[in-house]
């Protein structure tokens, strides 16, 4: 069973063996959590993304998969970057969001990392309704076999905190 913890806060701040980094398919940073991740992580994090990108990814990590880097100067051993689906009333990517914690965690698992700390993944520039996002990141987390002992998730306000709380009751 893996146990799952709410954290309100910033994630860069968070100590884990694995940060998990709401991305973009470049793997080259952005803004909210992948420019806080950069930021504070320092450029070892961006080399790796590069060599990835020379390497593995030419076309992009596609939306709903998930790769790891160095954590640099952060309270962690790696960081997973995921990329969450871009939020459409048209068409329901929840798949691809869930996928997005599954194969995170597939990565943590494969890393040997026990524990793991997810921001909310999709529910900022990505515009996931938080609740919906909330939803939807426990309830893979909970469906996932994995040797991850503990999942935080780190909730950057009050709105999201209390989303993920509804959840977890
Ligand atoms: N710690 C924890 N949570 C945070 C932090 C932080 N330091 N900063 C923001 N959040 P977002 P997305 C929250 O936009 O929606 C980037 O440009 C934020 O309030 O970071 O998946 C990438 O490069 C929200 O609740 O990720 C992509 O282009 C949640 O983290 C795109 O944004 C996710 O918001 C990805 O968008």
């Amino acid at each position: 069973m893996t146990a799952i913890t709410l954290v309100q806060g910033d994630i860069t701040r968070q100590s884990a063996d694995a940060i998990v980094n709401a991305a973009n398919s470049s793997l080259l940073g952005g803004g909210g959590v992948d420019g806080a991740i950069h930021r504070r992580g320092g450029p070892a994090i961006l080399a790796d993304c590069r060599r990835l990108r020379a390497s593995q990814y030419g076309k992009g990590l596609p939306t709903g998969q998930a790769v790891a880097t160095t954590a640099g100067e952060l309270d962690a051993r790696w960081v997973i970057h995921t990329v969450g689906p871009v939020f459409s009333r048209e068409e329901d990517r929840s798949a691809l969001l869930a996928s997005c914690y599954r194969e995170s965690l597939k990565v943590a698992d494969e890393l040997g990392a026990r524990t793991v700390a997810f921001p909310a993944v999709s529910a900022g520039i990505y515009g996931w309704p938080m609740d919906d996002a909330a939803r939807i990141a426990v309830e893979t987390v909970r469906a996932t076999r994995t040797a991850v002992e503990e999942v935080t998730f780190v909730l950057f306000d009050e709105p999201a905190y209390e989303a993920f709380t509804a959840q977890v009751r």
